[in-house]
C-alpha cells in the first residue's frame, strides 16, 4: 500500500517555512525534537575557508523538506576522484597542484554548432541556481549538498544537437603532472561517462560550476562537473573536458573496469544489489560530533526523485538495464 497515512507526512511539508521554525523553536524548548536534528542543522552553518571564490548573482532553488546539507567540511574532504588517488581523504591531500583555469571543453558529434569552448562562453549566458541535492554514492553512503551550476540541458541546446544525437559522451581532463593517480593504472584514463540524451536534458540534470556559494574546489571536480541526483555517484563525471553527441551508446570506466557491477543506466535502485554488497540501505556521511549519532537510512528508489524521473524508464526492465 503506497497510501500515505497523515503521521507519515512531515509537517513541514504542509506549513509555511517561518511557521514551521517557530513551531520547531517551541518544540525544542519542550525537548520534542532530537539532538541529532539541531546538530545537524548547525553544522551546516558552519564556515567556508576564506580562500574558496564566492560565485555572485546564484539564485537560490528551495530545497525539498528534510533535506539538511552536510558540512562543507564533509563535502570537500570525503569523496571519491580516482585521478588524486583511491582513499576518500586523497582528492582533498592530493589536488593541490591541479589548475582549473584557463579551461576549454570540445563540443563534438551530432550537432549543428561544435568546436572548442571557453569555460566563461559556456557558463556565462546562463543563471546560476543552487540546488540542495541528496547524493547516493553506489559504495552505499550518502550525503546532502547544496551544488551551484546549470540545468545541462540549457547548455546542450546552445548546441543544437541533431536527431542522431541519442546519447550524450564525456570525458575528463587527462594531466597525469596534475592528477597523480593518472600515474597509475586503476582506471582506463581518461574517465569516461554517458547518459542518454533525454537523461541529460532533464531539467534536474546539472552542469555544476559550484557548491555552498563557492567555485568548485579541485577534489569536487572544478571547473566544471556533472551531477544527476538519481544516479549512483560514479555517473556525476568531474573536471569535463568534452562532450560529444552520439548516436551510439557511448563505453562508460566504471562499466568498462568491472561490467558486472556497474552498468550505462546506474540509476539508484534498493532492489537490485550490487554483486557485493546489498543496496537496500545507506549510511549518511557524517563527521565530528555527528558520527556518534550517523545514521542508516533506507534507499528511496531513484535516490528520491522518482517522481521527476521514472517516467524517463517506462518499459525499460531495471533489473536487466542496471
Ligand atoms: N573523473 C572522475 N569523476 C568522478 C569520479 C572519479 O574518480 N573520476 N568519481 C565518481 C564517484 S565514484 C563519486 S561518488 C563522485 C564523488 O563526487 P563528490 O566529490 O561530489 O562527492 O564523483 C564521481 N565522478
Ligand atoms: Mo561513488
Amino acid at each position: 500500500m503506497l497510501i500515505r497515512k497523515a503521521p507519515d507526512i512531515r509537517p513541514s511539508e504542509i506549513t509555511p517555512e517561518r511557521v514551521f521554525r517557530d513551531r520547531r523553536r517551541l518544540l525544542k524548548a519542550a525537548g520534542f525534537i532530537g539532538a541529532s536534528a539541531l546538530l545537524a542543522e548547525a553544522r551546516a552553518a558552519d564556515t567556508i575557508p576564506a580562500n574558496h571564490r564566492r560565485l555572485a548573482n546564484v539564485k537560490k532553488v528551495p530545497a525539498p523538506a528534510g533535506l539538511t546539507p552536510n558540512t562543507f567540511e564533509e563535502v570537500t574532504g570525503y569523496n571519491n576522484f580516482y585521478e588524486f588517488g583511491t582513499d576518500k581523504s586523497d582528492p582533498a591531500a592530493n589536488s593541490g597542484k591541479f589548475r582549473p583555469k584557463p579551461w576549454k571543453v570540445a563540443i563534438e558529434g551530432e550537432a549543428e554548432v561544435t568546436g572548442s569552448f571557453d569555460f566563461d562562453a559556456l557558463v556565462s549566458p546562463h543563471q546560476l541556481e543552487e540546488r540542495i541535492y541528496r547524493f547516493r554514492c553506489v559504495e552505499a553512503w550518502s550525503m546532502v549538498i547544496p551544488w551551484v551550476g546549470i540545468p545541462l540541458g540549457d547548455v546542450l541546446k546552445r548546441f543544437k544537437p541533431s536527431s542522431k544525437a541519442k546519447y550524450v559522451a564525456f570525458e575528463t581532463v587527462m594531466r597525469p603532472e596534475e592528477m597523480p593517480g593518472q600515474r597509475y593504472p586503476i582506471l582506463d584514463w581518461p574517465y569516461v561517462e554517458g547518459l542518454t540524451i533525454a537523461e541529460a536534458m532533464h531539467p534536474l540534470t546539472l552542469l555544476v560550476t559550484g557548491v555552498y556559494g563557492v567555485e568548485l574546489p579541485a577534489q569536487n571536480g572544478a571547473p566544471l562537473r556533472l551531477m544527476v541526483p538519481w544516479k549512483y555517484g560514479f555517473k556525476s563525471i568531474k573536471s569535463i573536458v568534452r562532450i560529444r553527441f552520439t548516436e551510439q551508446q557511448p563505453p562508460t570506466s566504471w562499466n568498462l573496469a568491472a561490467p558486472d557491477e556497474y552498468g550505462f543506466y546506474a540509476n539508484v535502485n534498493p532492489k537490485v544489489d550490487h554483486p557485493r554488497w546489498s543496496q537496500a540501505s545507506e549510511r549518511v556521511v557524517s563527521s565530528g560530533l555527528g558520527s556518534l549519532l550517523a545514521s542508516r537510512v533506507p534507499t528511496q528508489p531513484f535516490n528520491g526523485y522518482a517522481a521527476q524521473v521514472a517516467s524517463l524508464y517506462t518499459g525499460l526492465d531495471l533489473a536487466r538495464n542496471f
